[in-house]
């Protein structure tokens, strides 16, 4: 990384409030430091199953009790984690910063907004949602999922996870699209770089002239794309990297 190190120590003087149009996409890393689990640090394994073994709409059909469990483990964790420094780093900069800001999150996890973000989609759904396989209508629901609850609309046990699972098409693409195309800063934070389309995001801002940043534990799998590194905790290196 010797080759960078320079270069980052440069850039890194440009404050990231000089930009004018920021993307930041966000992954599993974001998170860790509030004792979510990340995907691909550990073995990969959830109960001796593949992620994608798990989160893909062919085990929903062939196993959905074992996907709700999954879904409904995470969802009782989700209250009992707190935002990290590195969440609310980025929503104090969300505050303060005066130009266009978008924060594009993978993770189904809501510290983002318990952290204060405001502008913030999330491409890979919501752990705090459910879905009706009929209807297609979206509901707010923090509790476990599973055959005793009903579908609101329909009065019967439709509700899935409202997640994006492998094969499935993540949500906003237009949007975030859109925003890439015309961002000057994109900023990709705690993501190894393995799942597409999020994963191609620093191609369509590099073409459209951006400065591209990775903040990650470690090199991710698109590292080459970007220009500039800071390698390190989310946690230490953001709330630094926005002051
Ligand atoms: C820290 C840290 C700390 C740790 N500080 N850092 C092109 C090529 C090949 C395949 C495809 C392709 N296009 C599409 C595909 C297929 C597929 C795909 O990408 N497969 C690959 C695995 C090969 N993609 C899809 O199916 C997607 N749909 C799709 O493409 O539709 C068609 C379409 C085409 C074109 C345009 C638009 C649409 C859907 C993907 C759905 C992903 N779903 C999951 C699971 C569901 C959500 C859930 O259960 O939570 O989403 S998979 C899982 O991976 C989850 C995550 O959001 C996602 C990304 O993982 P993430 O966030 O990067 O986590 P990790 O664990 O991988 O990495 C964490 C990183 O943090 C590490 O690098 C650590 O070092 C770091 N870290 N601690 C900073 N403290």
């Amino acid at each position: 990384k010797s080759a960078h190190s320079s270069l980052t120590i440069f850039i890194t003087d440009m404050k990231a409030s000089t930009y004018k149009r920021i993307v930041v996409l966000t992954g599993a890393g974001i998170s860790a430091e509030s004792g979510i689990r990340t995907f691909r640090d550990a073995d990969g394994l959830w109960e001796n199953h593949r992620l994608e073994d798990v989160a893909t709409p062919e085990a929903f059909a062939r196993d959905p009790q074992l996907v709700q469990r999954f879904y409904n483990d995470r969802r009782r964790q989700l209250s009992e984690v707190e935002p990290n420094p590195a969440h609310r780093a980025l929503a104090d900069f969300e505050q303060r910063f005066h130009g266009e800001f978008l924060l594009v999150t993978q993770n189904v996890d809501d510290l983002h907004e318990r952290a204060g973000s405001q502008k913030l989609l999330h491409m890979h759904g919501e752990l705090n949602k459910a879905r009706c396989l009929l209807s297609g209508r979206v509901i707010e629901h923090k509790g476990d999922i599973s055959a005793d609850v009903l579908c609101p609309c329909c009065q019967r046990p439709t509700l899935r996870p409202h997640i994006v699972w492998f094969g499935e098409m993540p949500l906003y693409m237009d949007k975030i699209c859109a925003t890439l195309e015309q961002c000057d800063l994109f900023l990709s934070i705690g993501t190894s770089g393995h799942v597409y389309p999020a994963a191609g995001f620093v191609d369509i801002a590099r073409q459209a002239g951006a400065h591209t940043v990775e903040i990650n534990l470690e090199p991710s799998n698109t590292e080459d794309a970007f220009a500039e590194h800071l390698y390190g905790q989310a946690g230490l290196t953001l709330p630094h990297f926005l002051q």
